[in-house]
């Protein structure tokens, strides 16, 4: 069944697949996060593709989603650590993990982003191993199996781990509780064999991926690269024919799902009242009236090439100095880890060469680069893609990137173009983009003219057929391929 994934089709599959199973998620990254602003609790969603990504399935599933708590009233509104989310239409449960200032700074800044995040972005940004903080990590695996372990003791149970924080949770819960069945879905890339070998630690940490029972990536490279890692590091089986690696008599299935986007929410939703006034206002606000406009929207992660990006439309101007007062290229970004020295010095950086450029091309009365650090909501994302002549994603490596399929299906009018790092798991999916080598400043400066100068046809056929492609390949689809893959014992 490749065709038609639907909200429906995988709350079926599911109710078939687990039985009496509950399902639980986790992740360290909590789906929604209560804030006192101004006095009063808010309830808001938690940003990244992580969460962009579960958030419909949960609410249709409706399991249990154990994270870390970071907000401060998480802590008032959780009973027994507990709470319904969203506020206005409880649809599932989240359980809080609370972690210590200083298991947060061995486990979230240390090692997963100081250590595992540069490993596995080919970035050139040297990770840095610190034996302290794998202890943390660990300890903060075992503080999360602890706490799923004592919503699943008697039950039968599926669960689901996101990402490369919590990848020794299943060796851990599996010493309390041996049948739970745990499946593991890594976000970002997995390296080359050349780049893994550096982790000093990298034997124990292939032991703890390989006690889950499915273990899933964005594309096949990053399955063939775990298989090389597995291959030179332990003595186990590979076949690749099933897709598994046997270790110590145990099995793990592994296997490519392309992670994407709930293209029907998201293209019903762009075409409402909301999003259109939302369109006006911030057309109103940046003063965008007139222009061509070129988008970008990120964390502000130095894999993302954001820097890349402003260099490349600073080279666009010196070839295409007629383009001055025609276009504007406006950036929307969330600060990110600002307490890791790499982000902070990315963030001075970019503040200072958006700056150089502008003060390079700027007139009178226009300058080229906008760069807005501020979270958009729902409504303000899409109003924000559907302003677009062009939107930018130049990535110097990503899992799958979910900006760009989220442009994609916000484009009801098919209008637009996707200029799309080749770097990205989405580049492999979306075809029909103009794909470029962000490093490479002229390309990118190429690209971004060619998207710029094309005709409204040939968007439309591009459009078209991004479109129908995302259309079949949804969100849906990715849960509804691993759970039909959940190997039962
Ligand atoms: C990891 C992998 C993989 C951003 N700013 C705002 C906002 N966002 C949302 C976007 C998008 C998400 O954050 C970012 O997703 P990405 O996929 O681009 O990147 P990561 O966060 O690095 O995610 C990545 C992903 O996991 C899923 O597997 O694709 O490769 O690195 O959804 O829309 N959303 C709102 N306001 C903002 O200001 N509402």
């Amino acid at each position: 069944m490749l065709r038609g994934w639907s909200k429906k089709t995988v709350v079926e599959l599911v109710k078939s697949r687990l039985g009496e199973a509950s399902f639980v998620v986790v992740s360290n990254r909590q789906p929604y996060i209560h804030k006192f602003i101004k006095g009063k609790i808010h309830c808001l969603r938690g940003p990244g593709g992580v969460i962009t990504a579960l958030d419909p399935v949960m609410k249709e599933i409706k399991g249990l989603w154990v994270c870390c708590g970071s907000g401060d009233a998480d802590k008032i509104v959780a009973k027994d650590n507990k709470v319904n989310v969203p506020p206005e239409k409880p649809s599932y449960q989240v359980k809080y993990v609370w972690l210590t200032k200083e298991e947060n700074l061995g486990y979230y800044y240390g090692f997963s982003n100081q250590a595992l995040w540069p490993l596995s972005h080919l970035v050139f940004v040297k990770p840095i191993f610190r034996e302290e903080d794998w202890k943390i990590y660990k300890g903060v695996n075992k503080k999360f199996a602890q706490s799923i372990y004592e919503e699943i003791k008697d039950k039968k149970a599926v669960v689901f781990i996101q990402d490369y924080h919590l990848t020794m949770v299943s060796k851990y819960l599996k010493e309390f509780k041996p049948d739970v069945v745990t499946i593991l879905f890594w976000h970002i890339p997995w390296p080359t064999y050349d780049v893994f070998r550096i982790l000093p630690c990298r034997q124990e940490f292939l032991e703890g991926l390989l006690s889950y029972d499915l273990l899933g990536f964005h594309i096949r490279y990053f399955c063939n690269n775990f298989f090389e890692a597995v291959a030179n590091e332990l003595e186990s089986k590979i076949n690749k024919e099933t897709s598994t690696v046997i270790y110590q008599g145990k099995s793990t299935l592994v296997k490519a799902y392309p992670i994407s986007i709930d293209f029907e929410g998201i293209s019903t939703k762009s075409r409402e009242k909301e999003v259109e006034e939302a369109m006006v206002s911030l057309k109103e606000e940046f003063s965008l009236e007139g222009y061509k406009i070129i988008v970008g929207l990120d964390r502000i992660d130095y894999t993302k090439g954001i820097i890349e990006r402003i260099l490349a439309i600073d080279k666009l101007l010196q070839l295409y100095p007629e383009l001055k007062e025609k276009i504007i290229f406006i950036q929307m970004g969330e600060i990110s880890r600002i307490h890791i020295a790499q982000y902070k010095q990315l963030n001075d950086q970019i503040n200072a060469l958006v700056e150089e450029v502008d003060f390079k091309h700027s007139t009178d009365s226009w300058r080229p680069i906008i760069f807005v650090r501020r979270h958009l909501s729902f409504s303000e994302l899409l109003a924000f893609y559907r302003l677009a002549n062009v939107c930018i994603v130049s990535s110097l490596h990503d899992g799958m990137n979910l900006v760009a399929k989220e442009f994609v299906s916000s484009r009801c009018d098919e209008l637009g173009v996707l200029v799309l790092s080749k770097f990205t798991g989405a580049a492999r999916e979306l075809k029909e983009a103009v794909l470029i080598n962000p490093y490479s400043q002229r390309e990118s400066a190429e690209a971004l003219f060619f998207a710029l100068s094309m005709k409204e046809e040939e968007q439309k056929r591009r459009m078209r057929a991004l479109r129908a492609y995302i259309q079949r390949n949804n969100i849906w689809r990715w849960i509804g391929k691993i759970v039909a893959d959940i190997p039962w014992k």
